[in-house]
């Protein structure tokens, strides 16, 4: 029996030049669910895994599957139709899983012909037994798995071209912020896996660095933090430690203990959602986690470079709160953390968000013929309409925001500070000049929104 797992692009973001520049090995990261999902396989199914960021697979030529699994965020949602609609107009079930489907089941249950929800490892057997059996059904609900149960993912099966390997060592979300989908679909329980678990996995991982996907990889709650301490004494224990970076909260500069841990089990770069500079702003996205009472973010991010860690802080823009002038405003106070990268998205309801709920209610989405504009659901155009901005007016604030922090004063100062503490000042100057071609590409890409979408001022 065969199978065919598939990461749909989005021609928007997607990395299909992987053969044409190194660079681009380090933009684009392993499809980790389907991974994981051929990991729960048995044995009788021959998997590929099919990820349409490293290149368009060419479907004709290739042998006809006996079942097509299809992942998805939101933002590759169109394009996974059109793959959908391609396997089953050859007969071949498609099943669709992942965020996207998940949200938005009836939308996703139009194209495929079973749909999974939630995570996968309760229901994943049942489905294949089904599809050979030739009686899926339309829906799913595979619900929370029990952790210890998730079975290690299949590294094996992605190819060359990948400049990370990913693993995940927990799910959930306590913190359940109004804009993002991490606690509505994998709870707000915070689940963590077997360490033994986690470390054999680790090392069955061939990529020298590894992106630990977590969205918080220490957690809230000292017991959480605790068993972070002993995942990374044992991934150090391990053997030679391979060199990672992972998502946190700012709490993992509380604890010294920690981040000497989590340096030495291999850990190079964290990335910190401070989202607002205000109060007000974190209030309102609902996340009060990050609501200062006296944290001096600056010696913070400072305390954890000592480590030799990586800080990329991200912000986002679109706020309620947020008046003109927020982009630059930004830009400063990310510099005044002291921040190596700065990661900056427009405020974006994601379907099954409180965001998502609170925007439709009010009317404010403005990009919502679907499933064509899921395509601009890629956190990096402005799809909303905003309290004090106008299209034109946010974009001008992200282009404001990352031509600041971006400018090549600021970025040899930063590279600079990084050889004045002894930090790798090369990897510091890499990744900045890496954003700051990033931001030039998404310049280009608002002209084409605005050109395309007509100009609203
Ligand atoms: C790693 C990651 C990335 C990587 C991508 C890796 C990749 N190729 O998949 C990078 C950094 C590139 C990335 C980018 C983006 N991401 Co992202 N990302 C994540 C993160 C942190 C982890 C994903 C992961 O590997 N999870 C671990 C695996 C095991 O879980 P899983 O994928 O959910 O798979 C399970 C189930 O869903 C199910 N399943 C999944 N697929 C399928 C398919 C079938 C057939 C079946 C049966 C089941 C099934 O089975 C699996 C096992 O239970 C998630 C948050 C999260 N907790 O999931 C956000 C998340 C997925 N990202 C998100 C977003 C918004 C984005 C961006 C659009 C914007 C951005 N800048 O962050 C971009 C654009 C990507 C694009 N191509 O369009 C949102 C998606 C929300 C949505 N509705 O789409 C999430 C949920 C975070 C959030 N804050 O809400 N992301
Ligand atoms: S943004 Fe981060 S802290 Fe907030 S709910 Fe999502 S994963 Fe949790």
């Amino acid at each position: 029996m065969r199978l065919y797992l598939i990461n749909p692009s989005n021609p928007l973001v997607s990395m299909v030049h992987v053969k044409e520049s190194r660079w681009n090995r380090y933009r684009v990261w392993k499809p980790l669910g389907l991974m994981v999902l051929a990991g729960l396989t048995p044995p009788e199914w021959d998997i590929t895994i099919l990820d349409e960021n490293l290149g368009v697979s060419d479907y004709t030529a290739m042998p006809r599957p006996d079942l097509v699994g299809i992942t998805a965020f939101t933002s590759q949602a169109n394009r996974a139709y059109e793959v959908a609609a391609y396997f089953r107009g050859l007969g071949v079930p498609v099943v669709m899983g992942g965020i996207h489907a998940t949200m938005c089941v009836d939308e996703a249950g139009a194209h495929a012909d079973a749909v999974v929800t939630g995570e996968a490892e309760g229901v994943w057997a049942r489905v294949l037994d089904d599809a050979r059996q030739g009686r899926l059904e339309r829906r799913y609900d595979g619900a929370l798995a029990d952790i210890s149960a998730v079975r290690p993912a299949r590294h094996d099966l992605t190819g060359a071209g990948y400049a990370f390997g990913a693993i995940q060592t927990t799910r959930g979300c306590p913190l359940n912020c109004s804009f993002c989908s991490v606690t509505a679909f994998n709870g707000a329980r915070y689940r963590q896996r077997p360490i033994g678990d986690v470390v054999r996995e680790f090392q069955s991982i061939r990529e020298r660095y590894v992106l630990i996907v977590d969205d918080n990889l220490i957690g809230t709650r000292s017991d959480h933090i605790e068993r972070a301490k002993d995942l990374f004494r044992a991934m150090a224990q391990a053997g030679p430690p391979k060199e990672w970076v992972g998502q946190a909260t700012i709490n993992f500069a509380d604890d010294e203990e920690l981040m000497t841990l989590a340096a030495a089990a291999g850990c190079r770069g964290v990335f910190i959602g401070f989202e607002s500079p205000t109060p007000e702003g974190l209030q309102e996205i609902g996340k009060k986690f990050n609501i200062p009472k006296g944290r001096d973010f600056a010696a913070a991010v400072r305390r954890i470079q000592r480590h030799n860690i990586m800080v990329v802080g991200s912000f986002i823009i679109g706020l309620d709160v947020d008046q003109p002038g927020i982009g630059m405003h930004i830009a400063e106070v990310a510099g005044r953390y002291g921040v190596d990268n700065l990661n900056v998205l427009f405020l974006t309801p994601l379907p099954g968000t409180r965001l998502w709920d609170q925007m439709k209610a009010d009317g404010r989405i403005v990009l919502d013929e679907f499933p064509k504009d899921w395509d601009y659901y890629t956190l990096t155009f402005p799809v909303a309409r905003y309290k004090h901005f106008s299209v034109d007016g946010v974009i001008r604030e992200m282009v404001a925001c990352n031509q600041t922090f971006y400018s090549m004063p600021r970025i040899l100062r930063r590279v600079w500070g990084s050889v004045w503490r002894g930090r790798a000042p090369l990897i510091s100057l890499i990744g900045n000049l890496s954003y700051r071609n990033n931001c030039r590409r998404d310049r280009q890409a608002y002209a084409d929104f605005q050109r395309q979408r007509g100009r609203s001022e």
